[in-house]
């Protein structure tokens, strides 16, 4: 199936299995409304698209099992945009164009609306795939060594000036915090399609580059959609002192390394006849 009929068939249905099961599945109604808030706040829900189009690529049907678990994954990001946007890390109001839970709910109930996604969203993958390698495969991907520990290199670096222009550890750190969230759901998506020795490798290369090239993406969008506004080039991250591979390589450098593993993505798909996951690559022309 071609990427945008994929999109327009299942992000609705993510979004119906989300608002549902948050509102009938926690037992104090407030504390699920708490959690609701951010997570139907307008995601692109990118990472439960992918985990899905892994499976229509391996020709794995997707029933109820399949969406929980895909949708597990949302909330375990959700979980990371809510703790990010905390005072002590990133201190952000807004958030997917609304203001952050901290904002809305006090700092206490953010805290712990996060706490409560986090697990509830490995509930919902242990669930749906009744497959322990995946649930170990999503643990891993956010624990020390996968975004915690990215994070944590993210706060380190704001102490420390030396790495900022240091793109080993500026590329470990975005690595870290961003690709191995995607390369679980894609990996998550091979166990549950029962990849077999051909493909797998194939799809977790795609993965590597899709996630790699996304949070170029992300820097980059900053640079596109503020030149758009101002009418020049200005930097909300560099003007906020963060650091990532944008303020370290460029603007036109990142431009290039971003096509470069878009081709890299494009080429580790050339083997499944299906297009919907090289349609993913589509979100980045907007910045190229
Ligand atoms: C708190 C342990 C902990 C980790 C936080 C995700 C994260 C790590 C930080 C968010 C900061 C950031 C910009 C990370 C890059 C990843 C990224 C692009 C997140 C936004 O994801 P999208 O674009 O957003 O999929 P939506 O709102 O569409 O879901």
């Amino acid at each position: 199936m071609e990427f945008s009929a994929f999109r327009k068939k299942w992000t609705p249905q993510i979004d119906r299995f989300l608002a549902d099961k948050l509102a009938t599945e926690i037992a104090d109604h407030d504390f699920g409304q708490i959690m609701a808030y951010s997570v139907m706040a307008g995601g692109k829900r990118l990472r439960p698209l992918l985990f899905l189009a892994v499976l229509e690529t391996l020709g794995k049907e997707i029933d109820e099992s399949a969406l929980r678990t895909a949708c597990g994954i949302e909330l375990i990001h959700t979980y990371s945009l809510i703790h990010d946007d905390l005072p002590a890390m990133d201190n952000d109001d807004y958030r997917r164009g609304k203001l952050t839970s901290h904002k809305k709910w006090g700092e206490a109930q953010a805290i712990l609306a996060g706490d409560a996604l986090l697990p509830l969203g490995i509930e919902w993958i242990a669930k749906g795939s009744q497959n322990v390698e995946m649930t170990a495969v999503m643990a891993q991907a956010i624990g020390p060594n996968g975004m915690a520990g990215g994070q944590y290199l993210d706060i380190d670096a704001t102490n420390n000036a030396a790495v900022k222009n240091d793109d080993n550890y500026l590329n470990r750190m975005e690595w870290l915090k961003t690709g191995c969230l995607i390369l679980a759901s894609v990996e998550m998506g091979a166990i549950y399609g029962q990849a077999d020795a051909q493909a797998k490798p194939n799809l977790l290369d795609f993965a590597h580059a899709f996630g790699r090239a996304y949070q170029i993406y992300d820097d980059l969008v900053d640079v596109v959609e503020s030149s758009e506004e101002a009418g020049k080039a200005t930097h909300k991250d560099e003007a906020e002192g963060k650091n990532n591979t944008l303020t370290s390589l460029g603007v036109e450098a990142s431009r290039k390394a971003l096509q470069q593993l878009i081709d890299q993505a494009k080429a580790d798909l050339t083997d499944f006849s299906d297009p919907v996951l090289a349609g993913f690559l589509e979100i980045y022309q907007k910045v190229l």
